[in-house]
């Protein structure tokens, strides 16, 4: 019959055109084609329907719906298969478990510097900055360190080479950060609490205690009143928050040209005792070349090495590895 004919070229050129769109635009085209309700192809074909004798009807009838099922379900399935993102049809199983992502994590320093800036904000000490790049004034002078003094042998500092700007100023990477002390009390009145973290260089002979780069934190309190218990109480306080209560702490008798008396800071650690950092009251001299009045203002300031404090606390043997990226190492913490 020429009407069942036509409805099969009809099919197989529709289904050639849905399986050949490569894009959702050419997918389309065949849809407006094949599909289209105002001007498309099926509706030349259902044309046909009007020609049947009335005995052929019911057959010509249920062919035309069964190839207008067929082409709709075809092109919707080309639809689905085109819009489907390839990674999901292909290299994505989403039945299996999932990968752990591995997460970076901060280092065992910047952890704990961060702690010590949280405990030392409960006790109401801010936090300030100063720069790793020094002049001699506040690493030396300002600190009651004279000229002749030992610790400004350039074969214990790092120099930086003044050749090229023969009129500068000797500058030098700082050797501690009671820098900074002075650089706040030039800028503020009391009362002041504050500490100061950061990177201090000293050209040490390198061994488990020891870097020619490490880190300190630097502490200091002014105000009225402000005494030796002061002091002990709040390094007492700030030891036992990091290292935890059962650590015994130990003030050695020292000497720092900037405070008044001076003391060292020990912790019981394997079979002795670990010098952990310097403290003391500041000098009367040095508030009264900053511009107060030692007579109404006094306070104490100390120094503590990180590096020293994080070994303590994970059973670090050797402050080196801290510093040669190995990730077994790292990934401890
Ligand atoms: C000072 O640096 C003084 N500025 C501390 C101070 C501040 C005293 C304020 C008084 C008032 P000292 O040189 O002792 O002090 O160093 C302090 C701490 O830094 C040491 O106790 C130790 O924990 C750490 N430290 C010193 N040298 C090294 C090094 N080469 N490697 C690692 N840590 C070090």
């Amino acid at each position: 019959m020429e009407i069942l004919e036509a409805f099969a070229s009809y099919e197989r050129e529709a289904l050639a055109a849905i399986d050949a769109a490569a894009s959702a635009d050419a997918l389309e085209a065949a849809r407006i084609e094949f599909l289209g309700k105002k001007q498309g192809r099926l509706k030349d074909v259902q044309g046909l329907l009007g020609k049947a004798s009335p005995e052929e009807r019911p057959v010509v009838g249920k062919r035309f719906n069964e190839i207008k099922d067929a082409v709709t379900l075809r092109w919707e399935t080309r639809q689905q298969e085109l819009c489907r993102p390839k990674a999901m049809a292909t290299a994505i199983d989403l039945t299996l478990p999932g990968t752990p992502v591995r997460l970076g994590r901060r280092h065992p320093l910047t952890q704990t510097i961060d702690e010590f800036k949280d405990i030392m904000a409960r006790f109401g000490f801010e936090v300030a900055d100063g720069p790793e790049l020094e002049d001699e004034w506040h690493n030396f002078q300002a600190l009651n360190i004279p000229d002749d003094h030992p610790a400004r042998d350039p074969l214990e500092n790092f120099y930086l080479s003044t050749a090229s700007t023969a009129n500068a100023e000797p500058m030098l990477l700082r050797s501690q950060t009671s820098t900074v002390q002075i650089r706040i009390m030039e800028q503020r009145q009391p009362p002041i609490r504050i500490v100061s973290v950061g990177r201090v260089y000293r050209p040490d002979t390198i061994d488990a205690t020891h870097s020619c780069m490490f880190h300190q934190m630097e502490g200091l309190m002014l105000g009225r009143d402000v005494t030796m218990a002061s002091l002990k109480s709040v390094l007492r306080m700030f030891a036992t928050a990091y290292l935890g209560g059962d650590v015994e702490v130990r003030f050695r008798p020292s000497f720092f040209p900037f405070t008044e008396p001076s003391v060292e800071v020990d912790v019981r650690w394997k079979h002795g005792w670990l010098e952990l950092g310097g403290a003391g009251m500041v000098d009367p001299n040095e508030l009264t070349a900053i511009g107060y009045d030692p007579e109404e203002v006094s306070g104490f300031a100390f120094g503590l090495g990180i590096e020293r404090f994080c070994m303590l606390r994970h059973g670090i043997s050797d402050i080196r590895n801290f510093y040669s990226n190995d990730l077994r190492f790292l990934g401890q913490f």
